[in-house]
């Protein structure tokens, strides 16, 4: 869809440069000839002509010519009932400052990272838990307004496997430009493989000595980790582990990274909602990210 909508683009950006080369060789010669004696009535006559020409025409031609390549490459960016191979289905919904992923047909969950199998038609239902965001992943093709109380779908379509990148594109906030998405297309069988994985995983142990005790009374409210908490107000961390970055693209996720969010993720991420771990005693939090840093497949 992204190659589409970038050849209409290149076509529309040749004719107005042709459009403009034209118009600049009529007044060059405008400017430099000799004026003629011209009657009342052939003046009229000229200049209705490039009125009714250059500015109904004209135009009306363009838009027609850019319609018949527009209105196909809008199409191909809709829902519209295909045969054969059914799109995946995904709901994407937009927090402040972070990006809920939801696989509906296996019930597997994720955060800021959207993982697709390349190829294949995605249908990507969005929508948004508070204010509006809006859903882009350039390379992908077109934006599409995440609302709340309303789901609008864009389909996509990644045409080989690799790392895409989105970002939330409608201002949501003080933390707008930390509302990155990492997108990930993979071959069908990794997809699978992605996605089976997930897809029975459950935890039976908490983390262990004081930091489970911190887990159940305060971070399990908000985050869900499958087999030992139910909070939905959070990114679900059931595979925090695998994710590339955290806070959403602001920090990356390894044994350093996790230990500075729990600590300053006020600080890396002003105003986030989560709120401070202050009263947490240091050796407590590093307990918390050591076991963090297990939650894997
Ligand atoms: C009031 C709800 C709330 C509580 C309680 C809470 N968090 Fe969070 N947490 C959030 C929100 C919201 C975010 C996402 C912030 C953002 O990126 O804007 C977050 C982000 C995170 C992340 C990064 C996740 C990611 O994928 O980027 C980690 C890790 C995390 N929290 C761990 C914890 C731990 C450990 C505790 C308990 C000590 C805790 N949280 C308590 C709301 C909460
Ligand atoms: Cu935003």
């Amino acid at each position: 869809m992204a190659q589409q909508v970038a050849n209409v683009w290149w076509g529309m950006f040749a004719f107005a440069t042709l459009v403009l080369v034209a118009v600049s060789a009529i007044w060059i010669y405008a400017l430099a000839r000799k004026p003629r004696k011209t009657s009342d009535e052939d003046a009229i006559r000229i200049n209705r002509r490039w009125v009714i020409g250059g500015g109904i025409v004209l135009p009306s031609l363009s838009i027609i010519v850019l319609l018949i390549f527009g209105i196909p490459t809008g199409r191909s960016m809709m829902p519209l009932p295909v045969e054969g191979e059914q799109p995946l289905k995904v709901e994407v919904t937009g927090h402040q400052w972070w990006w809920e992923v939801h696989y509906p047909d296996s019930g597997v969950t994720t955060a800021n990272q959207l993982i697709i199998p390349a190829g294949r038609l995605v249908d990507v239902q969005v929508s948004s838990a508070d204010v509006i965001h809006s859903f882009w992943i350039p390379r992908l093709g077109g934006k599409m307004d995440m609302l709340p109380g309303r789901t609008n779908v864009i389909r996509i379509q990644a045409g080989h496997t690799g790392v895409f990148h989105g970002q939330c594109s409608e201002f949501c906030g003080l933390q707008h430009t930390h509302m990155k998405l990492h997108v990930e297309a993979m071959e069908q069988a990794d997809f699978d493989g992605w996605i089976a994985a997930r897809e029975n995983l459950r935890f039976t142990a908490g983390a262990p000595g004081e930091a489970g005790q911190v887990f159940d009374d305060r971070c399990g409210q908000c985050h869900r980790v499958a087999g030992l908490s139910e909070g939905g107000r959070a990114p679900d961390l059931t595979d925090l582990a695998t994710r590339p970055s955290l806070g959403a693209g602001v920090i990356d996720n390894d044994s350093e990274g996790l230990r500075r969010w729990l600590r300053e993720h006020k600080d890396l991420k002003f105003g986030n909602a989560m709120p401070s771990h202050d009263d947490i005693p240091p050796q407590t939090l590093d307990q918390m990210a050591d076991w963090l840093e297990t939650l894997a497949p």
